[in-house]
């Protein structure tokens, strides 16, 4: 397998878009005749990305050159795969998409038109999903007669429910841009055309969070969540302390106590 990987990571530049943006770096899957379907380089060329982010970057946006987020997974890739290699396979998307949930930044996924299987698997890994109206979500994998292998399965059933997942995967049910806000998929819409610019938009803002907080919300956050409540409570103790510890939380609240700092205000 190791010659077919350096082999796929030698093609990476072309397979995704890489800018910058002030602190935001912007990371496109670009295969848009193929509708960005995620073939082997495509997910080795996102490990290198997110293996190497350099250090003034705040934040990363993800988005599909095109029309379209992600067809998921490459099918024209599956079918001489058998079970060993399935698995290899189906854990190498595993490492790469923990390497985007558990990046150094935080990491927002801009989406429109197809978000299909590996593509909303992919989305999940996010943390935080801005669509615009072309949006839309399927899980076609029973038509397919595969299941999801990209940690869809993990991630997915927390966001919008195990029994809405499951009637996606049996029924082929699609979701549109407008219901996936109440059920979890996104957590913001825009107009038409404006998934990227707003993605950039929160990009640019979080990047300006202390490190310190965007590294609790990324890495202690889901944790304490998942721990028994006694064992949570203990983490976030910790988690505060060393947060209210740092030199740049006291800073910002004696920027606060001195008015020279924003007020909390709906806009
Ligand atoms: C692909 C793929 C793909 C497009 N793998 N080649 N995903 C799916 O089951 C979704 C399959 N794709 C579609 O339903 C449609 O392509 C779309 C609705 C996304 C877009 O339709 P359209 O009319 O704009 O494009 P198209 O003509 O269907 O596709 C353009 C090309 O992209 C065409 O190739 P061409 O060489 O004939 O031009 C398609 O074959 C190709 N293409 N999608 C391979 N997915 C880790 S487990 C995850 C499991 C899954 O992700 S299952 C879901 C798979």
């Amino acid at each position: 397998m190791g010659n077919a990987v350096s082999a796929a990571t030698a093609a990476s530049s072309a397979l995704l878009t890489i800018e910058q943006i002030g602190a935001v770096l912007t990371v496109g899957l670009n295969r848009p005749a193929k509708r960005n379907a995620l073939n082997d380089g495509i997910i080795l060329a996102i490990q290198d990305c997110f293996s190497s982010i350099p250090d003034d970057i705040g934040a990363v946006v993800m988005h599909g050159i095109g029309a379209h987020f992600s067809a998921g997974l490459d099918l024209s890739e599956l079918t001489e795969r058998d079970a060993t290699a399935g698995l290899i396979h189906s854990q190498m998307w595993h490492r790469v998409f923990d390497r985007i949930q558990y990046s150094r930044v935080p990491v927002i996924a801009a989406l429109r038109g197809a978000v299909i299987g590996g593509g909303l698997e992919l989305a999940c890994a996010a943390h935080i999903r801005v669509a615009e109206p072309s949006a839309y979500y399927a899980l076609p994998e029973g038509q397919r007669g595969i299941f999801v292998g990209g940690g869809g399965s993990v991630r997915l059933p927390r966001l919008i429910g195990v029994a809405r997942m499951a009637d996606m995967m049996l029924t082929g049910r699609i979701y549109s841009a407008v219901e996936g806000v109440p059920l979890g998929f996104s957590q913001y819409l825009t107009a038409d055309g404006g998934a990227f610019d707003k993605a950039v938009e929160l990009a640019a803002q979080v990047a300006k969070n202390a490190p310190l907080t965007n590294f609790a919300v990324l890495q202690a956050l889901p944790m304490i969540a998942e721990a028994n409540p006694q064992t949570g409570l203990l983490m976030e103790s910790l988690m505060a302390t060393v947060a209210q510890s740092d030199q740049e939380a006291k800073t910002r609240i004696r920027a606060f106590l001195d008015r020279k700092t924003a007020k909390v205000r709906p806009s």
